[in-house]
């Protein structure tokens, strides 16, 4: 297993860590070495340009950037360098109703990608890296299929649980 970080977490303010904290959980289950830090766009914007333009020297594979409100970081860091950049929408303190960091972040222009989760949906941000780093790493992608296998699992258990309360002829 990698020691150093192959992903990167950054998010516009510490302000955004109760969300972003998500992705890192996400990470540790699937012992995934990742760095985290705050970079902002638009307060430090050549923190920015350098975290960018180092990420894939310094052995990143993929960047998952969180911002609120006018969220512009997750499409520069994506303006700059060629890995994968997912981006997270925070509803933010600066947000009117979430829609704001939604939207900065999902209309990117042609040629700059940025995979964008839904909001405050840091969890899928880290399984999306995950799965990325699982294409290249055997080990990750088998524990991302058993993780497909343990969903199914515990949805099916479900069901069980409901077909003794109620009855329904899809599950005879
Ligand atoms: C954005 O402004 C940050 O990503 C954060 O979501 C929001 C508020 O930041 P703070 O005022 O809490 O530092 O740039």
């Amino acid at each position: 297993m990698a020691t150093t970080a192959i992903v990167g977490i950054i998010m516009g303010s510490d302000s955004d860590l109760t969300v972003m904290e998500a992705a890192t959980t996400l990470l540790n289950s699937f012992q995934i070495p990742y760095e985290l830090t705050v970079v902002s766009a638009h307060r430090t914007p050549e923190r920015m340009v350098e975290y960018a333009k180092t990420a894939k020297q310094r052995g990143l594979k993929v960047i998952i950037a969180g911002a609120g409100g006018a969220a512009h970081l997750p499409g520069m860091v994506a303006a700059i360098t060629s890995i994968p950049v997912i981006g997270v929408p925070i509803k933010s303190s600066n947000s009117i109703d979430g829609w704001d960091s939604i939207l900065s972040i999902l209309q990117m222009p042609n040629g700059v990608p940025v995979a964008t989760v839904a909001l405050n949906a840091a969890k899928n941000a880290g399984l999306l890296a995950a799965q990325i780093i699982g294409t290249t790493d055997i080990p990750i992608g088998k524990m991302l299929d058993a993780y497909k296998v343990s969903m199914q699992e515990e949805v099916l258990k479900k069901v069980e649980n409901l077909k003794s309360k109620f009855n329904n002829e899809f599950d005879q």
